[in-house]
């Protein structure tokens, strides 16, 4: 076995490449960009837009190392069949999701809105994984794709930290897959709520897992592996 090991807190993430996935959660126009979901819940995007040169390094070194790389979209189906009224009818958003904003039908998989930013388009052969919950092993093929692939470790990116990112975090602790959170390339609308998600996943010996710059990371990748 020849193992990676970032610094992370509050322990080491040990990894070997063949095993462990970079999971890039919902990059996509409609949180990011201005006349988006994001912006139609009344959020300021420039904070997410912030992270994209982050999450494109984090892209480069997992596929420099040749970890398999997932991205994830949140999105539904044009009839909205998958979208349940409790999620689109709550709040009082400017317009809700399968409504027609300037980049499309809000949320819905296929609209140009619901596509990934541009400077993170998946590589061709890479997985995206439309998914119409918060966590992304809800109602997903993501379970047997990672199992496939044996996979046991996960790399997590993206946004929002506190809401779509921790959800499949807690989802893939629930699994059994040992997690690492790329702390500067996740990015929430609120940042107390970014630090506090943190805290909570690092909190009682690291109940989610651990949590990394990706400094750290990449640093772990340009050691030699240790052979364990
Ligand atoms: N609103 C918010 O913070 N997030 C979402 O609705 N979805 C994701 O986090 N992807």
């Amino acid at each position: 076995m020849s193992v990676h090991v970032v610094a992370a807190r509050p322990f080491a993430f040990r990894f070997e490449t063949r095993h462990t996935a970079l999971i890039v959660i919902d990059m996509q126009r409609d949180f990011i960009e201005a006349g988006g979901f994001g912006e139609s819940l009344g959020n300021d995007v420039s904070r997410l837009q912030a992270i994209v040169p982050t999450v494109k390094s984090l892209l480069f070194a997992c596929r420099e190392a040749g970890m398999l790389v997932i991205h994830t979209r949140e999105g539904h189906r044009s009839d909205l069949a998958d979208c349940p009224p409790a999620k689109r009818d709550r709040g009082s958003p400017k317009l809700r999701i399968g409504e027609a904003g300037p980049m499309g039908r809000l949320l819905v998989v296929g609209e140009p809105g619901q596509a990934i930013v541009p400077e993170l388009l998946p590589l061709p052969g890479e997985m995206v994984i439309d998914k119409p919950g918060k966590g992304a092993f809800y109602a997903t093929a993501l379970g047997a794709i990672l199992k496939a692939h044996a996979i046991t470790h996960l790399i997590f990116a993206g946004v929002t930290t506190e809401v779509c990112v921790q959800t499949t975090m807690r989802e893939a602790n629930d699994r059994g897959f040992e997690c690492l959170l790329i702390e500067d390339a996740t990015e929430s609308y609120f940042p107390d709520f970014k630090a506090a998600t943190i805290a909570m996943i690092i909190a009682q010996g690291g109940i989610v897992g651990s949590s990394a710059a990706l400094s750290e990371l990449t640093l772990a990748l340009s050691a030699e592996p240790v052979v364990a």
